[in-house]
């Protein structure tokens, strides 16, 4: 790869085994618009998904695969999806001509020969099949052939497009297998919350994009001092099955982190910049032309002389950040000093609370508990973030992102919901299920809330719920915090930020509230009632809006 310019040498003695791959300027984000669902149904793909018919897709792609590889090197790539011992796990098979694919698949799973020998002479694995073909975006297709559970991919060598163990197997391929099999395959991190005794608690979190799903996983608790420390367990997806006892049992079926580099620093991800020091590519990052180390936008401070941009060519301030907004670095797990001890427990971590969230400016209070089960499926069935970055279009644009599966629930979605549903029911002690949102803001538009590791204070609070401790307000949408149940020593909040913080206006919820309405319409007969009765129940709860103490 080095001699082929596939990577970049870094820094050897600052970052040692770490490279820089760039891929082809078009071909640097995952592509929603040519990723399709290939049920035999088009009502089985569901309103949310492209579709097409298995046998039209194959005729349509086969074409672009015929000669594509001549003159490459072919890999095959045997990869197991979670602990290598753990009976949840799973083995996939990739055939690239992608040596970036094999060496980031090398990371991201256990590959190789402990693939082989959990497969055996089995024929029990999912196949990929992926090309970069010619790169160009009007040849590039990602075919999920969910009923045989296969994947094809073709005309893009990026991430979540070409590493087909990722959001191709262990989300869409994978959450079509839990429907089927009574599992579930999520858009979680994992994580362990540590108390005083010693006790870890494990809770798995669904945010949509650009909410910090890495750095919460990977957070440093400023509850330290305390005893409550956070562990990761995994950064991206979980894998959910009802154990005999009854609980909720996650493993993480990967064995890397793919995160987004642009601002991840010292102060918002310190465990990911430590690890990604060694063994680590780096992805349409730039580089210091002299010293040949990476950098991006929000890594420090202002951007140091003599930078080569992810393009290859030297940086200006200008237009063009100097780093992809999408640049990526590619860690194994085992790197990152939060690393969980049981992050391999072939039987998984038993889960105690789902957290949904979501970036709100005024609406979702710092956090809300549900009812119950049912309840809390409705809130990740609606749960939405408000637009960020320019780039993506508008700004402060509220977009649904149910349970953050949008792009990555492999059936219908309404059917998915009924999963949810049906899974609560079988659940002996089922999960807490919350809703945070960090990102509040004032009539300034400063957020209210500070964030990172101070957010140890909100999973602490649902620790104490957990336990039967800390007190809550009955809300029309949940119980939100009793101020006083919040662990606030050592924090410098107003009285008024934080009622500000908790506030639950029925008036903006009305307006929510209509939203939703709407937005579950979209699911038509495949929507179980049940959410349509939770979306009436909060109707009524909002009209007569009253308020007690639980
Ligand atoms: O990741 C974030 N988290 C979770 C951390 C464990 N981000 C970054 C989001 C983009 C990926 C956050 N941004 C978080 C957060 O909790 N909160 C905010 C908003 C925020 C930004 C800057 C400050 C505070 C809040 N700065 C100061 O208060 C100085
Ligand atoms: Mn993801």
């Amino acid at each position: 790869m080095l001699a082929d310019g596939n990577f970049i040498e870094l820094n050897q003695q600052t970052y040692p085994h770490c490279h820089l791959h760039r891929s082809n300027p078009n071909d640097v984000a995952r592509t929603e618009g040519l990723t399709f669902i290939c049920a035999r149904q088009m009502s089985d793909a569901g309103p949310t998904n492209n579709w097409m018919a298995p046998a039209d897709a194959k005729e349509k792609v086969r074409p672009l695969f015929e000669g594509a590889m001549k003159g490459r090197t072919m890999y095959v790539v045997p990869y197991i999806l979670g602990p290598a011992s753990s009976p949840y796990s799973k083995v996939g098979v990739e055939i690239t001509d992608s040596a970036y694919v094999a060496a980031s698949m090398r990371i991201m799973s256990r590959m190789g020969k402990p693939a082989l020998d959990r497969l055996g002479s089995s024929d029990d694995f999912v196949p990929g099949l992926h090309s970069l073909g010619d790169l160009d975006p009007k040849r590039r297709f990602i075919l999920h052939f969910p009923e045989e559970k296969l994947i094809w991919s073709v005309g893009s060598g990026y991430g979540g497009n070409a590493l087909l163990g990722k959001k191709c197997f262990a989300l869409r391929i994978a959450s079509w297998m839990a429907h089927e099999q009574g599992w579930m395959a999520e858009h979680m991190l994992i994580l362990g919350l540590e108390d005083p005794s010693g006790k870890v608690t494990y809770m798995a979190a669904a945010f949509p994009s650009a909410c910090g799903k890495t750095n919460l996983a990977m957070m440093v608790s400023t509850l330290e001092t305390q005893g409550y420390r956070v562990w990761t367990v995994g950064d991206d997806i979980a894998w959910m099955h009802i154990a005999s006892d009854g609980t909720l049992r996650a493993i993480n079926p990967e064995a890397g982190f793919f995160g987004v580099a642009p601002g991840t620093n010292i102060k918002t991800n310190p465990n990911v910049i430590s690890a990604a020091h060694h063994n680590t590519i780096f992805t349409n990052v730039a580089i210091t032309a002299k010293s040949h180390e990476p950098w991006w936008e929000g890594m420090d401070g202002a951007p140091p002389d003599g930078l080569i941009s992810w393009k290859g060519a030297p940086w200006k301030p200008g237009s063009e950040t100097a780093a992809h907004p999408n640049a990526r670095y590619t860690v194994p797990a085992s790197q990152s000093s939060s690393i969980s001890d049981r992050w391999e427990d072939p039987a998984g971590v038993p889960i105690s609370a789902i957290i949904f969230g979501g970036r709100r400016a005024h609406l979702a209070p710092l956090v809300y508990e549900s009812h119950n089960w049912q309840h809390g499926v409705f809130i990740g069935a609606t749960m939405a973030s408000e637009t960020t970055a320019a780039a993506t279009g508008a700004v402060g644009v509220t977009r649904r992102d149910p349970m953050a599966m949008l792009p990555f629930c492999g059936y219908n979605m309404g059917d998915y919901f009924g999963h949810w549903l049906e899974m609560g029911s079988k659940l002996k002690n089922p999960p807490k299920i919350f809703h945070v949102n960090w990102f509040r803001r004032d009539a300034d538009g400063k957020f209210l809330w500070p964030g990172y590791g101070e957010n140890v204070r909100v999973l602490k609070w649902m620790l104490d719920r957990i336990e039967g401790r800390a007190r809550a307000t009955e809300t029309p949408i949940g119980y939100v915090p009793e101020p006083s149940s919040l662990t606030l020593d050592g924090l410098s909040i107003p009285r008024e930020t934080l009622n500000e913080l908790l506030r639950v206006d029925p008036g903006n919820w009305m307006e929510e509230d209509q939203a939703i309405a709407k937005f579950l319409e979209k699911f038509g007969d495949r929507l179980p009632p049940a959410l349509s009765q939770e979306q009436k129940s909060l109707t009524a709860r909002l009209s007569s809006s009253s308020v007690a103490t639980k």
